[in-house]
């Protein structure tokens, strides 16, 4: 099969060399257009993906519906993708969160059924691009791997060992029979499956294309499997930062080909910690954009310029800083760098991640802390803000600029411009001759305010625009792009150096949206016209129309807000940048909406307009609807609208509800550390035998037995081992493994032996414990508790790395008799299957379940004071409930913020509980983040809530923490998150969680 495969392939690539030989303007038919042999709804050539012979111009956002483990809460999430302009989102899944053990898959409990993505994405309108793994990376524990896969008995991964492959087949199976479901091939919505992640080892040398046999089998047994399982649509591949030039069938005649190779590409660094980025990239200012276009033409010249991920943000490490980087990959990356991709002709990209979410429990690989903000365009308290709009002004264009989806690079360079600072890249649409000039700083790192004129080609001839007297400018870290011959509807610009946003015909006639920077002036020609005339002037000025090059110019400035000018029967709304980024066009219709925070959706139906979405502030609502709309509702209800003299309806709305929670009160407290003790009874069923004398582990073990945790079925979090010795001895050495921000405390029959506190870049720590202030019993069993976190398995060739004690060896002593282990309740049974594998850690109280709803803490000792103290070295556990009733109508966003007390140490590690979900781990000694949100769904806005805190004091002084919640924002929404608190995700706590006491 691979063998025939390569002979057909040789025989297409001389067919390419032969087409490309031919003569540049029969260019445009030569070109292949491909397709997978599976289907004929997507093709793809090297200008863009089709489906259904349409060419799409593709805009993607990552999400991880396994990082906001709330169903209902997903729509929420792609409405805000949809109300972008985004025609396509992207999501890996996660095997581990599906498979608990080497038996089990659940894809049915809570929010591991991911059936709703696919059926959303259909209702809403969004193509989806499925991302299986089986390795993921994604800053996961171990890059999504479960972890009963690190131990050593699978081999060492992501190759073709049987082992690994009967391992990941189940998995991998389901997810290609669920995707097969829902394939745009049957009318639904999935347009490729990606294979594996990242995985750029198809060569052993990629200079003398030496190919990577192991490797090569391994994409193939994938391959094979999907086909198997139903999937038609084209598989694809990311390749990492352009280096390893695998799995592309332009560039490689071996095996594992997928159908469509793309590019990840991450300019200003993946992480908010750019010394990790050094050698490519600075702070913000010096970021250089890269050359895509030269890469794609080098590498796959017949393929579609495809990048499965482009930098959304940046991932929220350790180290802070607090609230991840924002300004780092704010707004003016979102304008500069997603144009510069444009620019690049880049037809289809996703933006990783559109929505990043929360690392809750023990989702995260050690390089993140809880928070997986990631400073995307959508935050992890799901609000929106500057780039979210910024990213949005991009993609609605994108969305209307048909044209875009097919254009050959002209030229590039300041020979455009009158500037010498300011360079353009000149791309063209073959068959319509539509031209798109994306205009740059020529150092792309420079952030002045440069004036120019650019020369354009048009339908009219050449041009130097604009010519009455304006500017064009690119102020700060942006670009602008240039359209000409641009048609809308069956009108067309024969130029705008005003940015176009959008249009819609509505009875027949077009609106077209332009805007400009605030302040900034615009000229844009419309071909044919004759007449033009202001209907609305708000902050507009300089207005004049010329009669020139066969239709109307028409010039102004707009200083704020949105004018609106008539010429020959079009309407041409102006808008500046602040009225554009609350301009919508919702799809799925043809209205255009200005003034609310969000417009989620609308429909029409006679003359019923129905618009949903959220507002803040109190604002005027406009809409440009066709004129048979008589009546207007807003999330449902009417709202009475007056007809502009230009034909739009305005309307007001009022601003949300101020919410105020109840404090967090009436906490209650227990001893969460009774196996400390020598007398603690450990033969119960959480515990077990740490009695290994050999592993298949790649580190070889240097004391016996093997104390690696994941080797006896506890992978998550915090792990407790009681070691046993007779007879005297006088310290103790202890080399702990448990990732970045990981800490470990070790106590003699109850005595605080001592602890190594951890800071953002020790992943093991070892350190020798003496016994000079604590009892050795010399006449009875001493016990040595080890208490360990874990921040999660290391990614890539990491993920075998070992979690818990990698040497162990006591001073003059006969040595350990032998060991016992604790971790989560249950081991890999899944005891929760609603919150599932990564949720709890091994901590006594969460073994017997104090964290969850329904527990009866009535006998624990209530807190005087408002800090959660815990004196000693201990773990203290807390409790309180409290009732909510939010009101309805309404989206509510709610974080929970931890503190010190500035009487308190920091030498503390805590978790925090809402619901039984482990939503925050607070390293105050270490880390950064203090806000935690927590969704709805989780919280339940219309009842009673658990919250727990466990906290982990790691030295004699104990510590205490601060607790208090804030509201993000509420806004009255058509999503009613008082309604999103389906009891079924929040299991409650029963009575055989006492066995693993
Ligand atoms: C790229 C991974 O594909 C993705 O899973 C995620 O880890 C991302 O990085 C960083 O957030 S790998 C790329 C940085 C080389």
């Amino acid at each position: 099969m691979a063998g025939l495969r390569r002979i057909l392939h040789s025989l297409w690539i001389s067919l390419f060399f032969l087409c490309l030989s031919s003569t540049a303007e029969d260019s445009v038919t030569q070109w292949p257009l491909h397709n997978d042999g599976y289907n004929k709804v997507v093709e793809w050539d090297h200008y863009s993906f089709q489906i259904d012979t349409q060419r799409i111009f593709v805009f993607s956002g990552e999400f991880h519906y396994w990082r906001i483990p709330v169903p209902d809460l997903w729509r929420d999430i792609l409405e805000k993708v949809k109300a972008a302009g985004f025609t396509a989102f992207s999501f890996y899944s996660n095997w581990a969160y599906h498979a608990p053990n080497n038996e089990t898959l659940d894809f049915s409990t809570g929010a591991h059924d991911i059936t709703p993505l696919f059926e959303l994405a259909k209702e809403l309108g969004l193509y989806i691009i499925v991302r299986p793994g089986p390795y993921i990376n994604a800053e996961t524990t171990a890059g999504g791997f479960p972890l009963w896969l690190t131990t050593g008995d699978y081999g060492s991964l992501r190759n073709n060992d049987t082992r690994y492959t009967n391992a990941w087949k189940p998995y991998f199976t389901e997810m290609s029979k669920i995707t097969s479901r829902y394939q745009v091939t049957d009318g639904e919505n999935a347009i490729c499956y990606q294979i594996e992640n990242e995985y750029g080892d198809q060569w052993i040398s990629t200079t003398d294309k030496t190919p990577n046999e192991t490797a090569i089998s391994y994409m193939e047994l994938l391959e094979e499997n999907a086909r198997q399982n139903g999937i038609r649509i084209p598989l694809t591949s990311n390749d990492p930062n352009m280096n390893s030039h695998s799995w592309g069938s332009d560039f490689s005649n071996e095996g594992g080909n997928v159908d469509i190779a793309g590019v990840d590409s991450y300019p200003s660094c993946w992480t908010c910690d750019l010394s990790v980025c050094d050698s490519t990239n600075g702070a913000y200012v010096a970021y250089q954009v890269v050359d895509y276009y030269d890469y794609f033409q080098d590498y796959q010249p017949t393929l579609p310029e495809f990048m499965p991920e482009f930098q959304g943000g940046s991932y929220n490490p350790w180290g802070g800083p607090e609230g991840g980087c924002p300004d780092d990959t704010g707004a003016d990356f979102a304008n500069l760098f997603y144009r510069w991709n444009i620019g690049q002709r880049v037809t289809a990209m996703s933006l990783y991640m559109i929505f990043g979410g929360t690392n809750w429990g023990g989702i995260a690989a050690p390089v993140t802390a809880s928070s997986y903000d990631y400073s995307s365009p959508i935050s992890e308290d799901r609000s929106i803000g500057s780039k979210y709009y910024e990213t949005k002004l991009l993609a609605l264009f994108t969305r209307s600029a048909k044209d875009l989806t097919m254009t050959d690079l002209i030229g590039n360079g300041t020979q455009y411009t009158d500037n010498s600072a300011v360079r353009a890249y000149e791309l063209r649409n073959p068959s319509t001759n539509a031209g798109f000039y994306a205009t740059f700083h020529v150092n792309t790192s420079s952030g002045t305010n440069e004036a120019f004129h650019l020369k354009v080609d048009t339908s009219a001839g050449s041009l130097t625009v604009p010519s009455h007297g304006g500017v064009l400018r690119l102020n700060g870290h942006q670009s602008k792009i240039v359209v000409t011959d641009f048609t809308f509807g069956s009108a067309k610009l024969l130029y705008s150096t005003a940015e176009v946003l959008t249009f819609s015909i509505l009875d027949g006639v077009p609106t077209l949206a332009l805007w400009v920077p605030t302040g900034e002036s615009g000229e844009f020609n419309i071909h044919g016209a004759k007449k033009g005339s202001i209907k609305s002037c708000q902050g507009c000025s300089k207005v004049k129309f010329i009669k020139e090059h066969g239709g109307l110019t028409a010039t102004f400035t707009q200083s704020y807000g949105m004018s609106v000018l008539e010429i020959d029967g079009i309407r041409v709304l102006l808008l500046d940048r602040t009225y554009a980024y609350e301009f919508w066009a919702p799809a799925l219709t043809t209205i255009l909406v200005q003034g609310p925070y969000l417009v989620r959706g609308a429909s029409l139906s006679g003359s019923k307009l129905a618009v949903t979405g959220d507002i803040v502030n109190s604002t005027t609502l406009e809409i440009f609807a066709p004129k048979a709309v008589k009546s207007v509702t807003w999330n449902g209800k009417e709202i009475s609208t007056r007809q502009t003299e230009y034909g739009s309806l305005k309307g007001s709305l009022s601003s949300s509800k101020s919410i105020t929670l109840p404090k967090l009160t009436s906490w209650k407290s227990k001893d969460s550390l009774p196996e400390r003790f020598a007398d603690y009874d450990d033969s119960g069923i959480a515990w077990v035998d740490a009695d290994h004398m050999t592993t298949l582990n790649p580190r070889t073990p240097t004391t016996l037995p093997v104390l690696y945790a994941d080797e006896y079925g506890f992978h998550n979090g915090i792990r407790l081992w009681r070691g046993y010795f007779n007879g005297s001895a006088s310290a103790v050495n202890l080399n702990v493994q448990g990732g970045t921000a990981f800490g470990w405390t070790a106590w003699l029959n109850g005595e605080h032996l001592g602890s190594f506190y951890g800071n953002d870049s020790a992943e093991q720590a070892s350190l020798t414990l003496p016994f000079t202030n604590v009892t050795v019993h010399t006449t009875k069993s001493n016990v040595l508790l080890v208490v360990h976190d874990d921040t999660g398995h290391d990614e890539t060739t990491g993920a075998l790395n070992p979690r818990g004690i990698l040497d162990a060896t006591l001073t003059d002593s006969t040595g350990f008799t032998h060991w016992r282990l604790a971790g989560t309740a249950g081991g890999e049974s899944n005891l929760d299957p609603v919150r599932g594998v990564y949720n709890e850690d091994g901590l006594y109280g969460e073994r017997v379940g104090w964290h969850l709803p329904g527990y009866k803490e009535s006998s624990w000792t209530s807190v005087k004071g408002s800090a959660l103290s815990v004196s000693g070295a201990t773990v203290g556990f807390f409790r309180t409930t409290v009732s909510l009733d939010l009101p309805s109508d309404h989206d509510i966003s709610i974080s929970f913020v931890l503190g010190t007390p500035s009487s308190s140490a920091l030498t503390y590690r805590a978790q925090l509980f809402v619901n039984g979900y482990q939503y925050g781990r607070f390293n105050p000694y270490i880390g950064n983040q203090v806000e935690f949100p927590v969704p709805p769904g989780v919280l339940d806005y219309s009842g009673e809530n658990t919250i727990a805190v466990a906290v982990w004091a790691q030295s004699k002084e104990g510590g205490s923490i601060s607790v208090d919640w804030k509201v993000n924002y509420a806004a009255g929404s058509s999503l009613n998150t008082r309604q999103i608190n389906e009891a079924s995700l929040r299991p409650v706590w029963t009575e055989k969680r006492l066995k693993y006491v």
